[in-house]
């Protein structure tokens, strides 16, 4: 069976992971090793970079035009897997092929949305944080903060600063993450949507708090446009691009983030504006459903995982007693997954950056 490694990663090794912390059932970490074994064909490549797909029943794998999200965003379950295993293997090779794609950045300190695999050369110019680069940058902050890890620490200063620099947009209409080319810095599009919002996330977690709260506006902003957020929109117009509404976690995520860091009520309350907006729109007889369109409200018979992973978690987390959480004790996966440091602290991995470019 062929399998999208990031997906499986960060969806089944990142959740059975959490459930061996959680509940202590070594099976939990037993299954983890297995599926994470049968992943780990796609690092041989003749850069470092993984491939994206993988036969689980034979290795063999295919699909050699990738972008950062599928290259960077098993870090957290490798490398958690790495430390309670105690095998160096799986953080070693995943780290490989996040920093042979770091070390092809361009000059903006920012990476874009497709490479090939094989030859390292880009397939594509623009420099975001949406969907297909979004959690690369998420875990080169949380793998900083989980594992200790001084590379990754560094690989996100010089992309915090890429971002806010290049793709960080101070209008008329709020403050908003765009596009732009990766090696000019030239504004290529004025696009925002659900997927980016995680963002916020990263910047209380690395305690930029006034910009997070000025995004956090504009989030709140694109919410209240129809009640509900569309999948994205052209923050220079206001305009709608994507109607659609998969009732995503991001939003949510970051205002329960906000609200956590600041304490204000008025972060509450756009939380539970939200949550009331699902329950509103998209709640049916049998469960929930995504939207086709957020202007007309029209059903749409359809719902992916991550709503139960991550955006009831988010919506429960909000209403929750204070002792249930906290961003001390845990980092959360990209699928809201809590991981715990729960090993050797002097266990720093043994791949560094410096040896290789
Ligand atoms: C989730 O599957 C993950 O958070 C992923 O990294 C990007 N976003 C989707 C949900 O919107």
């Amino acid at each position: 069976m062929e399998v999208q490694q990031f997906e499986i990663a960060i969806r089944l090794v990142g959740g059975l992971i959490s459930a061996y912390q959680l509940d202590g059932d070594a099976r939990f970490l037993q299954l983890a090793t297995d599926l994470a074994d049968r992943l780990l064909p796609v690092f041989n490549t003749p850069t470092g970079i993984p491939y994206r797909m993988v036969n689980l029943r034979t290795g063999a794998i295919s699909k050699n035009t990738t972008n950062p999200c599928e290259v960077g965003s098993m870090l957290l379950e490798y490398g958690m897997l790495s430390k309670l295993t105690g095998n160096p293997i799986y953080y070693e090779k995943c780290k490989k092929g996040v920093v042979a794609l770091y070390n092809r950045r361009g000059k903006t300190g920012l990476v874009a949305g497709a490479i090939n695999c094989d030859t390292g050369e880009w397939l594509d110019n623009r420099a975001h944080i949406r969907g297909g680069i979004d959690a690369y940058y998420e875990y080169l902050l949380k793998g900083s903060i989980l594992f200790g890890d001084a590379d990754l620490k560094e690989m996100w200063e010089t992309s915090l600063k890429g971002i806010n620099s290049y793709l960080g947009d101070h209008t008329n209409n709020g403050y908003w993450i765009g596009e732009a080319d990766m090696n000019t810095g030239a504004r290529t599009a004025t696009t925002f949507g659900a997927l980016d919002c995680f963002w916020n996330g990263c910047l209380i977690l690395t305690g930029e708090t006034d910009l997070a709260k000025e995004l956090q506006a504009s989030i709140f902003k694109m919410w209240t446009l129809h009640d509900v957020e569309p999948e994205s929109i052209d923050y220079s117009t206001m305009e709608i691009q994507s109607a659609y509404y998969m009732i995503r976690p991001e939003a949510i995520e970051s205002t329960y983030y906000v609200w956590k860091a600041t304490g204000q009520k008025k972060y509450y309350e756009m939380g539970k504006t939200m949550f009331e907006s699902i329950e509103k729109y998209c709640q049916v007889e049998n469960g929930y459903v995504q939207l086709r369109d957020v202007r007309t409200k029209e059903k749409w018979d359809t719902l992916e995982s991550f709503f139960f992973a991550e955006t009831m978690k988010y919506c429960y987390l909000f209403f929750a007693p204070e002792h249930v959480f906290s961003f001390k004790d845990y980092v959360l996966n990209t699928e809201a997954h809590p991981f715990k440091n729960t090993w050797d602290k002097n266990w720093r991995g043994d791949y560094k950056m410096a040896n290789r470019r």
